[in-house]
């Protein structure tokens, strides 16, 4: 219902990891680990609530939206009447759902409606109940709308949107060459992660660590790893 909206970036942040045992080194085992990281400086948190407006959303509906002192944590939260709705478009690809917090003002259960890229999804918000931590799924790739309407009752407050990302997390895995010699021996290793990582993080068994995609890391002496 929505022919418009503001593209914001989304975040992702999450993390898989592997452990490869390499073979026996020195005649003592030697354990690296890696994981694989997506970077989650996409990640954003009800932006403009805490600066006391709506920058970076869109209301639907011109009546009744403000932003108000109240909060669930920071500043502001955003107090929604019944009829009025909240909504913006994130344009990515890697995010599997967003999550908020909404509180009914009202003095009897309702409704709101949240969006999740092809149906309507009604949450029942109990009068009373305090803040209520919504998590809605998205089934789609995106872009996304993130979207949610005050749709029975009198009032809400909304706060903390944030989208979250664990669709495609990134696998790790990894081989290295060679894995058995005299010392020193480098060791060259290659990331074969799926999922697009953006970050690596290796800890190869003897106290050294990397953030490279491809280190390569020379043992020098014995290191059991357990
Ligand atoms: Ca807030």
């Amino acid at each position: 219902m929505q022919s418009q909206g503001q593209e914001v970036s989304v975040s992702v942040d999450f993390r898989g990891e592997i452990v490869n045992k390499l073979p026996l080194l020195f005649g003592f085992l030697i354990v690296a680990f890696l994981i694989a990281q997506v970077s989650a400086t996409n990640r954003f948190a009800n932006p403009g609530f805490e600066t006391g407006t709506f920058s970076g959303w869109n209301s639907g509906f011109t009546f009744g939206s403000s932003v108000v002192s109240e909060s669930h944590s920071g500043t502001y939260s955003a107090r929604i009447n019944q009829g009025d709705g909240l909504y913006q478009t994130i344009n990515t690809s890697n995010v599997a759902s967003y999550s908020f917090f909404v509180k009914n003002l009202g003095t009897g259960n309702s409704l709101i409606r949240a969006w999740n890229d092809t149906t309507s999804v009604y949450y029942t918000i109990n009068a009373g109940s305090g803040w209520n931590s919504i998590v809605m799924p998205l089934n789609s790739s995106g872009p996304h709308i993130l979207e949610v309407i005050a749709w029975t009752g009198s009032s809400y407050e909304f706060d903390d949107f944030y989208a979250e990302s664990t669709l495609n997390p990134p696998v790790a895995n990894f081989n290295a060459s060679p894995t058995s010699g005299n010392a020193p021996l480098p060791i060259q290793f290659t990331d074969n992660s799926t999922g697009s990582p953006t970050s690596w993080s290796w800890t190869f068994g003897d106290g050294g660590t990397s953030t490279a995609q491809n280190p390569s890391h020379t043992y020098t002496s014995v290191y059991l790893h357990g």
